[in-house]
């Protein structure tokens, strides 16, 4: 079942397409937001420069601190009485980055999470479980509003009391829960603490996860232990929230809502386009957003593209899933990891869990990693010796998979804090 005809797009038609609205939009941004009028001029182009679509490297990046620096309003192209919402993240790390929506990006906003759900055989009888962060983040409301348009029931049940959401989950039957990856882990070991069955107390049917990267090892076992169908979903603030992209039944990778969002991948070395299948940094462009446009935002994520025609009938380019983050990279001893690749050994291995967590600290001009994984709470009982041999066992896979020396500690488990949210998995002592 497929949500909207842009989905199949011939490639010609898509190009024309995104080129008509790169446009409209670099006119809307060089005539309204003083900030892009400034940087064209630096870069000395006009929306004029825009012929074809190979163009937009000829545009300059946006990037995080540029919202930041025009906080809260400065980017936004309409005036404030034709915003209807407000988004902003945390704001941990400095001040928050603002969003605004005007109607029409509301509407754009549901029709790209429709059409997500509509991947996952979402229909108006299912009902929704939706165990994330409602508020400022973007994940909650994202997928309610487009669940209600289409009908859905929704549960806005939120993250954290994970006791209640299992009670509700088993009493309300939904048949669609939606949260992230590592929430999903933790849902799954409360309620096998608790007694349930995951197969037979609960109705659901298909599950939607994202706004954080896990490995294959880490959606494998999501999707056994709660017995349905893995669909990711990708998606940031500053281009729309979740919906820039997910996965349908036919491939592990991400259809991008490519009619709204036009993605390019840089080496994020040198900001030149890398060869087509390549992975490198993701730079995204919104192509129909009105309240906030932005050109060629540097995401941070690295991934790769591919144009093959999907064997669900989409046509709309694919994204590889998010491998990790530029500022996650670790070097360690001249390795570059990240922290979802560790996940993905830790995955086949017996007597171990994905809770996780990598302490990066500086050796005079050495990084050193430590990497504590906590046991199955069936294992914990075992001798001194066997532990010592896991330990071993994780250090070998380390280096032969990934060529890593890590410092390995088995935990107990529970003993690594669980996020409601996004899993906090590195801890870098070295800032
Ligand atoms: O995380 C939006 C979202 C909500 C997406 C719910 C999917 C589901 P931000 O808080 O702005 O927005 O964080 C955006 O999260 O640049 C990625 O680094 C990461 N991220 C989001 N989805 C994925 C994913 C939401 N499927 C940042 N895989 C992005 C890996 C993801 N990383």
């Amino acid at each position: 079942m497929i949500f909207s005809k842009a989905e199949t797009f011939i490639r010609k038609k898509m190009q024309r397409h995104q080129l008509e609205n790169l446009k409209a939009t670099a006119e809307r941004v060089y005539h309204l937001v003083p900030f892009y009028k400034r940087k064209f001029e630096e870069c000395g182009v006009n929306p004029d420069s825009i012929q074809t679509l190979c163009d937009i490297r000829k545009l300059p990046f946006t990037k995080k601190q540029d919202l930041r620096d025009n906080y809260p309003y400065g980017l936004f192209s309409v005036c404030m009485d034709q915003i209807v919402r407000i988004h902003s993240s945390s704001g941990t790390t400095g001040k928050p980055t603002v969003v605004g929506y005007t109607e029409k990006d509301m509407d754009i906003w549901s029709e790209v999470m429709g059409r997500i759900l509509r991947m996952g055989g979402v229909v108006s009888s299912d009902i929704l479980h939706n165990a994330i962060g409602y508020g400022l983040f973007t994940g909650g409301l994202g997928f309610h509003e487009a669940a209600q348009r289409m009908k859905v029931t929704v549960i806005p049940s939120s993250t954290g009391f994970t006791s209640r959401q299992l009670l509700l989950m088993k009493d309300f039957k939904p048949t669609i829960i939606n949260t992230t990856p590592s929430f999903a882990l933790h849902m799954a070991e409360t309620a096998i603490k608790e007694g349930y069955d995951l197969h037979k107390d609960f109705n659901l049917r298909v599950g939607f996860f994202g706004a954080e990267p896990a490995s294959q090892g880490l959606k494998d076992e999501i999707k056994d232990i709660w017995g349905i169908p893995f669909h990711e979903v990708y998606g940031l603030s500053e281009i729309i929230g979740p919906g820039v992209a997910g996965s349908c039944n036919h491939s592990n990778k991400l259809h991008i809502n490519e009619d709204h969002f036009y993605a390019e991948i840089i080496d994020p070395e040198t900001l030149e386009p890398v060869e087509e299948g390549e992975r490198g940094e993701l730079v995204l462009t919104t192509i129909t957003k009105q309240g906030l446009p932005i050109i060629r935002y540097r995401t941070g994520d690295i991934t790769s593209l591919d144009y093959t025609p999907c064997r669900c009938g989409r046509t709309t380019v694919k994204m590889e899933s998010v491998v990790g983050r530029c500022d996650d990279m670790l070097i360690v001893s001249g390795v570059n990891i990240f922290p979802s690749q560790i996940e993905h050994i830790l995955a086949n291995i017996e007597g171990i869990t994905l809770n996780y967590q990598i302490v990066v600290e500086k050796k005079g001009h050495l990084d050193r990693l430590e990497l504590d994984v906590e046991i199955n709470d069936d294992i914990m009982s075992d001798s001194i010796k066997d532990l010592n041999h896991l330990k071993k066992e994780i250090q070998k896979e380390l280096l032969n998979h990934l060529y890593l020396n890590a410092q390995v500690k088995l935990v107990q488990a529970n003993s690594i804090e669980r996020s409601q949210g996004k899993a906090v998995r590195i801890i870098d002592k070295r800032k």
